[in-house]
């Protein structure tokens, strides 16, 4: 199934250090419950196995809540866990061989680090870009030069696919990213790096969540 309506406007990603293993099904548990729509496991740490491991806690904890979840890098994961998609980079192989493994029904996002990389997205069987990073990070150590609110807007201008902005993204940055194009905001910190994921999360879009 095609990416449904909304589904990139508060994508969460999660990263080993803020929101390690004893916590994480209980983050994003509460990260949904304050709003995210969509979840992304990444964790460079481990390997297949560990992602698939991590994937299901999350997919059993998430049932009934309509938010579907996809592996970072991992195809072999995505398949195996029974997730939702994949998201690859440009450095994890052809995302037409990563459309071709998945099949037609999943969903497959690529990373975007420049507007070249997004015209050779165009065709790639991607459903959506991520686009970034838009600001400096500490969660990604080795995170490409930021594009800014104005480089983002180029790359949506670029895309003709949805896409959904990444890095050092807060939700002081939901106006910004909206008037660039964005359908949405992919975070790591912002939510799992606070000790109340629900109220972090809310905080983005309060005009539709209490
Ligand atoms: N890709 C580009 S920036 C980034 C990733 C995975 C990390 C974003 O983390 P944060 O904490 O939301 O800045
Ligand atoms: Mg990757």
């Amino acid at each position: 199934m095609g990416l449904m309506q909304g589904e990139l406007q508060l994508y969460l990603v999660t990263d080993p250090m803020l929101c390690p293993g004893p916590t994480l099904v209980e983050q994003v548990r509460a990260a949904v419950a304050g709003g995210v729509t969509m979840v992304q496991i990444r964790d460079k740490r481990v390997g297949t196995a560990g992602l698939v491991e991590q994937t299901r806690a999350v997919i059993t904890a998430l049932v009934g809540t309509g938010v579907r979840v996809v592996v970072n890098d991992d195809l072999e994961a995505a398949i195996t866990s029974g997730a939702d998609g994949a998201h690859i980079g440009q450095d994890d192989g052809d995302p037409r061989a990563a459309r071709a493994r998945l099949g037609p029904g999943k969903i497959l996002g690529l990373s975007c680090e420049s507007e070249t990389l997004v015209r050779a997205a165009r065709d790639s069987g991607a459903d959506y870009l991520g686009l970034g990073p838009v600001f400096a990070t500490a969660t990604k150590s080795d995170h490409k030069t930021p594009i800014g609110l104005d480089g983002l807007a180029a790359m949506v201008a670029a895309s003709g696919l949805p896409t959904v902005a990444i890095g050092g993204l807060n939700a002081s940055h939901v106006d910004g990213v909206r008037a660039a194009g964005a359908d949405g905001l992919a975070v790591v910190s912002a939510i799992c790096g606070t000790p109340d994921p629900r109220a972090a999360a809310a905080a983005f879009y309060p005009e539709v969540r209490p």
